[in-house]
């Protein structure tokens, strides 16, 4: 009998969720990156192994919103639970007065809750693993608590045991080979952004938006011409991207290019282009046309 099931990844930003997706699937499906709020929207990542499916949804993390992509980011964590059969609450540190609106929603939610203790490679003694699950113990009935490494693989299987007890009897959702309901465009503008967010600082990461503009297949040299546009909101920002002669710009439009190629079976040509638009993430219509209204 198959079992599959729809487990909503949610947590604080910056605890290791989309390290965690990437590392269940194998492959690349959501960028990282040790800046906050590094996940836009809602990505959905599949593992099949034997009868059991689980759909993986990765969120924005959850936080008191201060702009209107914020509050979209905000928002669709808070959706993906209402489309889950578990949740799987991941956490670094010891509960804090700040976890409490995770905690009300998972809650609310009604659903089982697995609790990842995430990054236990930076804890020196088992003590520590200890103590961080003690200040969980009293705040709710969790079904599991696992204590992880994404990062290192430490644990995982006895994570993914964990969950296909809570998977549920009936078909599978999607073909066995299939990783992401994400298009190939957002797969492509995602590992541009996280190239910027690696390149970049302070508020330039969290003002960048990136769109694939066009993509064409070249028949004759057997690539895939790839345009991509960047958006920022000032112009200073837009000097900042491109740098010094070009070269940051260069630099992440090469990087980028590569991880690309991990992924898709042609050879990628990527074009770079920077444009400015003041405020954007306050405007409700570039924020849908950007792909994260969803
Ligand atoms: N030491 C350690 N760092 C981790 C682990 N998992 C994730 N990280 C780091 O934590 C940062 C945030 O990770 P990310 O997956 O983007 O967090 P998210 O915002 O919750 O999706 C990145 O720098 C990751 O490399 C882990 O198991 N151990
Ligand atoms: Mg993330």
């Amino acid at each position: 009998m198959t079992k599959s099931g729809f487990i909503a990844i949610v947590g604080k930003p910056n605890v290791g969720k989309s390290t965690l997706l990437n590392a269940l699937i194998g492959e690349k499906i959501a960028i990282t990156s040790p800046k906050v709020q590094t996940t836009r929207f809602r990505i959905t990542g599949i593992l099949s192994e034997n009868e059991n499916q689980f759909v993986f949804i990765d969120t924005p993390g959850m936080h008191k919103p201060y702009h209107g992509l914020g509050k979209s980011m905000d928002k669709s964590a808070s959706d993906a639970l209402l489309d889950a059969d578990l949740i799987m609450w991941v956490v670094d540190q010891s509960f804090k007065k700040t976890d409490e609106l995770i905690l009300n929603r998972i809650k609310d939610s009604g659903l089982p809750v697995i609790l990842v203790i995430n990054k236990i490679d930076e804890l020196e003694k088992k003590s520590d693993i200890d103590q961080i699950i003690v200040s969980y113990l009293n705040k709710h009935e969790f079904n599991e608590i696992i204590p992880i490494s994404a990062r290192e693989q430490t644990h995982l299987v006895q994570l993914k045991n964990a969950l296909s007890n809570y998977l549920i009897e009936g078909p599978h959702y999607y073909p066995s080979d299939y990783k992401t309901d994400q298009t190939d465009e957002s797969r492509m503008s995602e590992i541009i952004r996280e190239r910027i967010l690696y390149y970049t600082e302070q508020e330039v990461p969290h003002s960048v938006a990136v769109m694939i503009e066009s993509m064409k297949i070249n028949s004759e040299l057997k690539t895939l011409d790839v345009d991509a546009l960047i958006i920022v909101e000032r112009d200073s920002q837009k000097g900042i991207l491109i740098g010094k002669n070009g070269e940051k710009l260069k630099r992440i439009g090469t990087e980028a290019r590569k991880e690309i190629n991990k992924i898709f079976e042609l050879k990628v040509h990527l074009s770079l282009w920077v444009k400015v638009k003041k405020d954007w993430r306050n405007d409700p219509s570039t924020i849908a046309r950007y792909g994260y209204g969803k």
